[in-house]
C-alpha cells in the first residue's frame, strides 16, 4: 500500500531528485486537506452501518436482485452483498485517508471481477450500488468531502467495469 507522501517521494527517489515544484504542490494540497480527511473518516466510521443500509435501500432493495432468483435472494447471499458494500466503504475510507488508490487495487479489486463473474454476482448492479453509496456518503459529509470520497468509489466502479 502507498499513500500520497510515499508515492511522491518514491517517484522522486527513483530519479535521484528532490521533489519538484509540482510534487511539492501536490504534497501541500494533501497536507492542507488533512483535517478534512480525518473528519470525513470519523463521520463515515460513526455512520458506516447506516450508510450501508441506506445504500441497499436506494439501489437494491425490492428489485429483481432481492426477489427469488436474484443474486441477493436468500439471507446468506443478501448478507454477503451487505458485507461487500461494507468492505467497499471501509477500504474507500482508508484510500481517502491515504490519498492514494493502491490499497483498493491490492485488497479489493485484485480478482474481484473474476470472483463475481464465477458466482454470477451482477457487476452492473454492483457498480450502481457503489454510485448510490457515493451519494449517500456525500449527503452525510457534504459536497467537498463527498467529492474526495467519490474519487475512491469511482476507482472501485472503474476497476469492476
Ligand atoms: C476485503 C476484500 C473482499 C471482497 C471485496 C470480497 C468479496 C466477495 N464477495 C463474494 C460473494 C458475494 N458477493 C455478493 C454481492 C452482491 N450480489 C448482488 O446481487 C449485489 C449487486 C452485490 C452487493 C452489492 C453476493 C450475493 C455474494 C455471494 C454469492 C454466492 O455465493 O452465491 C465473495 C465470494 C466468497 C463469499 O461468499 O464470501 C467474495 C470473495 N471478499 C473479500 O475478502
Amino acid at each position: 500500500m502507498q499513500d500520497a507522501i510515499t508515492a511522491l517521494i518514491n517517484s522522486s527517489d527513483v530519479q535521484g531528485r528532490y521533489l519538484d515544484p509540482s510534487s511539492l504542490d501536490k504534497l501541500q494540497n494533501y497536507f492542507q486537506s488533512g483535517d478534512m480527511r480525518a473528519k470525513t473518516a470519523i463521520a463515515v466510521s460513526a455512520n458506516a452501518k447506516n450508510i450501508v443500509t441506506k445504500t441497499v435501500a436506494k439501489s437494491l432493495l425490492y428489485t429483481d436482485i432481492t426477489a427469488p432468483g436474484g443474486n441477493m435472494y436468500t439471507c446468506r447471499r443478501y448478507a454477503a452483498c451487505v458485507r461487500d458494500l461494507d468492505y467497499f466503504l471501509r477500504y474507500a475510507t482508508y484510500a481517502m485517508l491515504a490519498g492514494d488508490t493502491s490499497i483498493l487495487d491490492e485488497r479489493i479489486l485484485n480478482g474481484l471481477r473474476e470472483t463475481y463473474n464465477s458466482l454470477g454476482v451482477p457487476i452492473g448492479a454492483t457498480i450502481r450500488s457503489v454510485q448510490a453509496m457515493k451519494e449517500v456518503v456525500t449527503s452525510l459529509v457534504g459536497a467537498d468531502a463527498g467529492r474526495e470520497m467519490g474519487v475512491y468509489f469511482d476507482h472501485i466502479a472503474a476497476g469492476l467495469s
